[in-house]
């Protein structure tokens, strides 16, 4: 790809206005003025760096289709910006999309009105117009930055923003701050636009699933001889699990899926400088030069720690240091995503290229039992008095073929050796060394200000995957006001994870200690990634006014609304916003939209479908039926609901029913309630509720005005292989049908069904 970096270093004189101050006062002493003179502007000289950043639709061409993306300066990603601390940020931003947008500089600390969240810290920054965010650099460390906007980040709008020590610095370090880096941007792509992404996550699409290979239908269930665990999963309300939600075409280390640094030579050491710019993906890294050694995470300085792997949540930072260990040689540094279907490699070095082993699938079937394990009937998860937190039991390690064994083998493995499960756990874990946070620890005391004022803050992180709602204490953004707190105080935020997925949290504008028995020497951090049953505590000082976003950072969750607002009481207006209230509205406005789906069935008897709006609690749904054969007529059922309770397997509705339609026999019909019913010419208001079962059978009761009830049992997509599905329908007024469903593509599926009022039917369906 082009690159067009317009990068100009200007240096700016100390203004003529402090010299004159100085002047007067030392105007006695001119020996004294010049020394101060020259001292000053050794202290004082800010450097301007100055960035023009072109924001621009491009096309790529990462899977042999030709897509939309955003490239900046001509590139994806956007170009790597390089200060040093004590520099001066200038930046100019020319969007000449035809929508609007932003950038965030992901874990900087500067003043509020260019942190470059749209309708919070500034207004969205409109098409064809350039905008300038100019802030001091008060920081070093690797940090990224990324568009606030919509979906964007997943088309192209990450890079890396690095932040370099003075020299002068006291807390330089020989060795690790004076080595060749390497800004590394780990991201995804999909051929999806992210709005459909997004649509189809919504709408419980298995077709990501599919794709990966990761349906668990109960065929695969009974070939891996987890019949039983599969039911469990059904009966406790669960879909297949899966430790990330979206399928992607590639992964990309600095925009390439693969790719070569060959300058340099055996004994060298490099640092590289990792920013996950994902927008949904953890990965797992790994090199084939022999151990790791982390140095810093979301920017901050860690001791030196060695591992031999790690796994960087979505839009953490680490600095680690390899070697080169020998000549000729290009090793390989490896990004695995998190679920295992691809990866992404840079090699290190030049010559014969030299691998890493690449990481076994996940036995998603053990995953499973794990996760039927930890859930309660009520959809909580049980602690079964465990005290989890700072990734130190990642309970997804039995689904880690490397350290569990192979899937059928591990029990016939343990018979043979005599082993008990821990001790197997134990022997094959112990010689692999993982990152986790309890392993990190900051060269220099991180201890907050002592005798100020102590806000708590405790979260429960919440969601639904089969609604795919994700929300902080069971509200999402836009059902919440923003949280006040004090300049001055400490405040303390204690997280807890009763959801199946683990969240990066991220908070803007400042860094937290993240406590992990470290005592003074905490870690500082910006992003705390949590996994499901985990309890984690940071605390920060209210330093720097303005309204912070704190949010989960995979982008589909924070665009469900996964987040809240901290905002200083009493600040100052924030001059890039004209309008708060109007902002704010505009702000929540993201997590209230509604997602469409819409089915088909185009039958041998007649012609079915459905189509739905959606949002985090609201359901509108129409079905319609026409009959060519047995039953001719046209029927339609329209329900508006609203989801209640936390996993939202109560819906209450209100409904309304048209039918028109003319049977050849059987004219007078009644329900099984011996109510004469209106089956065949009915125009009735309705209410009622859906409620899912156990197995996902969602029951559902209705009233109708004229006093008719009808109780009615439904489930649909019953995985019964990769790409089958099944379904069924029974209600109290005699009608029932079956159903089963190939799955041929997205869209597309070949569906053949027994109505009792239409009969059979085989044709083709269509949704989207
Ligand atoms: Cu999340």
């Amino acid at each position: 790809m082009v690159v067009e970096n317009k990068q100009k270093n200007t240096s700016e004189i100390i203004t003529k206005n402090i010299l004159k101050v100085i002047f007067v006062f030392f105007k006695k002493d001119y020996f004294k003025i010049i020394l101060l003179i020259f001292i000053s502007s050794q202290a004082l000289a800010q450097k301007v760096v100055h960035y023009d950043l072109y924001i621009k639709d491009t096309l790529v061409n990462f899977t042999g289709k030709i897509k939309r993306a955003i490239a900046v300066n001509g590139q994806i990603p956007m170009p790597t910006l390089t200060f040093t601390e004590g520099d001066t940020a200038e930046i100019y931003v020319h969007n000449q999309l035809n929508e609007s947008t932003s950038l965030h500089w992901h874990g900087l600390m500067l003043p509020n009105q260019y942190d470059g969240v749209p309708n919070l810290t500034q207004m969205p920054i409109k098409p064809h117009t350039t905008h300038l965010y100019r802030f001091p650099i008060i920081q070093s460390g690797t940090h990224w930055y990324h568009s606030h906007s919509g979906l964007q980040e997943q088309i192209g709008m990450y890079g890396s923003f690095i932040m370099l020590k003075k020299n002068s610095d006291p807390t330089f370090r020989k060795g690790i701050d004076d080595i060749p880096s390497v800004p590394i941007i780990l991201s995804e792509w999909t051929n999806l636009k992210p709005e459909n992404v997004h649509r189809m996550l919504h709408n419980a699409s298995d077709w990501f699933a599919i794709k990966k290979g990761t349906t668990q239908s109960y065929a695969e269930a009974i070939r891996a001889g987890h019949f039983k665990t599969k039911i469990k999963n059904e009966w406790k309300r669960m879909l297949a699990m899966d430790v990330s939600d979206v399928y992607y075409e590639k992964f990309l280390i600095n925009g390439k899926n693969e790719s070569i640094a060959p300058t340099f030579k055996s004994g060298d050491k490099i640092r590289l400088r990792i920013s996950n710019g994902g927008a949904s993906t953890y990965f797992w890294l790994t090199y084939a030069g022999g151990k790791m050694t982390v140095v810093a995470n979301d920017g901050n300085d860690v001791e030196p720690v060695e591992v031999d792997r790690l796994i960087i949540g979505v839009s953490e930072t680490y600095d680690v240091i390899v070697a080169i260990p020998a000549e000729n040689i290009a090793y390989e540094f490896l990004a695995t995503s998190e679920d295992r279907i691809k990866s992404t490699s840079l090699y290190l070095g030049s010559g014969i290229k030299q691998l890493t082993n690449p990481l076994p699938k996940l036995k998603y079937f053990e995953g499973m039992k794990m996760m039927n394990g930890m859930m309660k009937m009520n959809g909580n998860l049980d602690d079964m008095g465990m005290r989890m937190s700072l990734n130190q039991m990642d309970m997804n390690v039995v689904m880690y073929q490397e350290i569990t064994g192979e899937a059928k083998r591990k029990d016939k493995k343990m018979k043979e050796m005599k082993m008990t499960e821990d001790d197997y756990k134990s022997n094959t874990l112990s010689d692999l060394v993982t990152l986790n946070y309890a392993m990190l620890k900051s060269p220099t005391k991180t201890s907050l200000p002592a005798n100020v004022p102590i806000k708590e803050f405790r979260f429960e992180l919440t969601g639904n995957m089969n609604r795919y709602v994700w929300s902080l204490d069971n509200r999402v953004i836009s059902e919440t006001e923003k949280i006040l707190i004090k300049k001055g105080e400490n405040v303390r935020i204690i997280l807890y994870n009763g959801s199946m997925m683990r969240h990066p949290m991220h908070l803007h504008g400042h860094d937290f200690r993240l406590l992990n028995g470290e005592g003074e020497n905490a870690p500082l951090k910006n992003v705390v990634d949590i996994m499901p049953m985990e309890t984690d505590t940071l605390e920060f000082n209210a330093n720097a006014e303005g309204d912070w976003f704190f949010h989960c950072h995979i982008l589909y969750h924070m665009m469900s609304g996964m987040g809240r607002v901290f905002s200083y009481e009493n600040q100052a207006p924030n001059p890039e916003i004209p309008n708060p209230k109007l902002a704010y509205k505009r702000l929540k406005a993201d997590d209230r939209i509604f997602h469409f789906m819409v089915e088909n069935d185009l039958a041998t008897n007649g012609n079915d479908g459905m189509a739905m709006l959606q949002n985090t609690r609201l359901s509108i749904g129409t079905e319609w039926r026409l009959g060519y054969n047995n039953m001719m007529g046209f029927e339609t059922e329209t329900h508006v609901g609203r989801y209640i309770g936390k996993m939202q397997w109560f819906m209450p509705f209100v409904g309304f029913d048209w039918r028109y339609r003319k049977f050849g026999i059987d004219e007078q019909e009644t329900n099984l309630f011996g109510q004469s019913n209106s089956k065949d010419n009915r125009n009735l208001f309705s209410a009622g509720f859906n409620y899912t079962l156990p197995m996902l059978v969602i029951f559902q009761a209705e009233v109708f005005h004229n006093g008719d009830v009808r109780l009615q049992f439904m489930r649909e997509d019953i995985p019964i292989s990769k790409r089958l599905r099944a379904g069924f329908m029974l209600n109290t007024d005699k009608e029932f049908m079956v159903d089963l469903r190939y799955i041929v593509n997205r869209n597309i599926g070949i569906r053949s069904h027994y109505d009792s009022d239409m009969g059979f039917g085989l044709g083709l369906n269509l949704n989207y």
